[in-house]
C-alpha cells in the first residue's frame, strides 16, 4: 500500500493554525484523500499528559533541558502510537506543529543549541520529516492580539514579544534553508486570501496523489 504523506501547520501563536487545519482537512477530503488530524504537544493519552506538563503555569519553574526532553518524549510517543500507523496505512496526517516548533520555540525563543535538537530530532523521528509544512507567518503584534482575545494565557503565551520574535526569526530561517518542505504563507491577509494561499501550496501534493 502507498504511505500516506505527512503534513504539518507551523507559525507563532494566533496566526490561524488551528482555523486553517480543519480547512486543509476538508480541502483534502474533497479530494478523495483519507486524512487524521493531530497536535503536538499531544495527540496520545500519554502526549496530552506531558502537554499539561508543559502548557500549565504551576509553582514549579519548567528548566530549559526538561522542556525540550518533554516535547520530545511526546513526539516519540505520539509517532510510534498514531503518526506512523497512520501512514503505513496509506492516511495522511496533518499535524498542528512538529518539530520545526522545537527548532524555532527551543532553539529561537529559549536560544538552545541547535545541534542537541538535530541529534533528538534523528534520535527520535529516524527518518520520519513532513512531505510539506505550511508556515503561517505574520507580525507577532497581530499573532498577540488575535491570540488574546481568549481566555487564559498559558505558559508559552505568556512570554514576552521578543521571545516571539526570536521564534519568528528561526521560522523564517528554517524556511529559507529547507524552501522544497517548508512553504511561508502570509497569514496577516484575509481569511480567504490565506486559505487561497495554502489550496495553491497543496496542490502539487495533491495531483501527484491521484498519478
Ligand atoms: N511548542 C514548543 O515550544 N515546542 C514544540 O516543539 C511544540 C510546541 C510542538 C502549544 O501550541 C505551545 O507549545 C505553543 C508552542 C509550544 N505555544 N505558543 N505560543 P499550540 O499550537 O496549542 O498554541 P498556539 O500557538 O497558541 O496555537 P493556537 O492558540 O491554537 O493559535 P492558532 O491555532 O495559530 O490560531 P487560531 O486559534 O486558529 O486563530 C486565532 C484567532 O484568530 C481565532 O479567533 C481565529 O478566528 C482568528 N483568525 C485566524 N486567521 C485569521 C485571519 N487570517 N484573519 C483574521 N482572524 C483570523
Amino acid at each position: 500500500m502507498k504511505q500516506g504523506k505527512f503534513i504539518t501547520l507551523e507559525g507563532g501563536e494566533g496566526v490561524g493554525k488551528s482555523t486553517n487545519l480543519s480547512f486543509v482537512k476538508q480541502l483534502l477530503e474533497t479530494h478523495k484523500i483519507d486524512v487524521i488530524t493531530t497536535r503536538e504537544p499531544g495527540g496520545t493519552i500519554i502526549a496530552e499528559k506531558i502537554r499539561q506538563l508543559l502548557l500549565d503555569k504551576g509553582d514549579e519553574v519548567v528548566s530549559e533541558q526538561t522542556e525540550l526532553l518533554l516535547m520530545f518524549a511526546a513526539r516519540a510517543q505520539h509517532i510510534q502510537q498514531v503518526i506512523q500507523p497512520a501512514l503505513r496505512q496509506g492516511k495522511w496526517v496533518l499535524c498542528d506543529r512538529f518539530t520545526d516548533a522545537t527548532y524555532a520555540y527551543q532553539g529561537g525563543g529559549r536560544g538552545m543549541d541547535v545541534s542537541v535538537i538535530a541529534w533528538l530530532e534523528n534520535h527520535v523521528q529516524g527518518g520520519l520529516r513532513p512531505h510539506l509544512t505550511l508556515l503561517l507567518d505574520a507580525p507577532v503584534e497581530i499573532g498577540m492580539e488575535r491570540a488574546q482575545k481568549r481566555a487564559e494565557l498559558d505558559r508559552f503565551e505568556s512570554e514576552k514579544q521578543h521571545f516571539f520574535e526570536q521564534v519568528r526569526t528561526a521560522y523564517l530561517q528554517r524556511a529559507a534553508s529547507n524552501p522544497q518542505q517548508i512553504k511561508v504563507i502570509d497569514a496577516s491577509q484575509s481569511l480567504p486570501d490565506v486559505q487561497a494561499a495554502i489550496s495553491d501550496s497543496l496542490q502539487m501534493l495533491i495531483k501527484n496523489n491521484h498519478a
